[in-house]
């Protein structure tokens, strides 16, 4: 059976930074898991962005910076220039990656730089009050799109908009935090994807409660509808 706990986390208890319900805390916990079970956290250099991601920084009990926001992927595919035999691992949102980060995405997949980026997207910006991101879906009802997203604008599907500037050996996958079977599947398929040389990416669809609005009836239905909009999965 699975320990309650990663290993890896800090020994120290403290009070989780997350608000109650937050996907994020479901993602570190699973990525915990993995650095645990990939005997990693030794070697690993975790690098987070501004944002909700930010609360992660004292998390593990493994080397850890940050970055400004929207840079922590050019901060990583950096470090593993200057570190190569460690894993570095670039966590961020979804506004961090997708909008003022964008080009640092583009140029690491471009170049195949041999990180493993770990994008949550609960489909808006979470830490400043819940604004529009590129990932808001029509409709969707923000702090900034109080009458529903603008009816015209799609929603960006991240791994789908990387896979043809990326190397044929890059992963870039989509899961999502109900699903911590498949999160742990992808998040090691991907750290072996950078241990071979290769661009990886996990796009993980996550709870904002806060920022929705919702309680947890009106979470899951929620997650149910993100689903619908973006397919889960390895994208090819
Ligand atoms: C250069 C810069 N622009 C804007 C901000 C303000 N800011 C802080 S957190 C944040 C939003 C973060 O949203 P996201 O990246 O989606 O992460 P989440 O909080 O949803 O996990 C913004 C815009 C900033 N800190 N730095
Ligand atoms: S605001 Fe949303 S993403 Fe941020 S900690 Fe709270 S629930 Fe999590």
């Amino acid at each position: 059976m699975e320990p309650r706990m990663p290993k890896c986390y800090k020994k120290e208890s403290k009070p989780s930074s997350f608000c109650p319900g937050c996907g994020h805390s479901l993602t570190l916990k699973n990525l915990g898991f993995v650095m645990d079970e990939m005997k990693i956290a030794d070697s690993t250099v975790f690098a987070t962005d501004i944002g909700c991601s930010l609360l992660a920084w004292d998390f593990f009990d493994v080397d850890t910076v940050q970055a400004h926001h929207g840079r922590v992927t050019a901060m990583a595919a950096g470090l593993k220039r200057a570190l190569p035999k460690s894993v570095v691992l670039a966590y961020m949102g979804d506004g961090g990656g997708y909008a003022i980060g964008l080009h640092h995405l583009i140029g690491a997949a471009r170049r195949n730089d041999p990180i493993t980026v770990i994008l949550v997207n609960n489909t808006l910006y979470a830490m400043t009050g819940g604004q529009m991101a590129p990932t808001t879906f029509k409709g969707e009802n923000t702090s900034s799109s109080p009458e529903g997203a603008f009816a015209d604008e799609e929603p960006l599907l991240g791994p789908e908009f990387l896979r043809p500037v990326c190397h044929k050996e890059a992963f870039l996958a989509r899961t999502s935090v109900d699903n911590p079977f498949e999160l742990k599947k992808y998040l090691k398929e991907a750290i072996e994807t950078q241990k071979k040389g290769n661009f990886s990416f996990v796009e993980v669809l996550s709870y904002c409660p806060v920022n929705w609005k919702t309680d947890a009836r009106g979470t899951m239905d929620f997650m149910d509808h993100l689903k619908e909009i973006y397919k889960i999965g390895v994208i090819e």
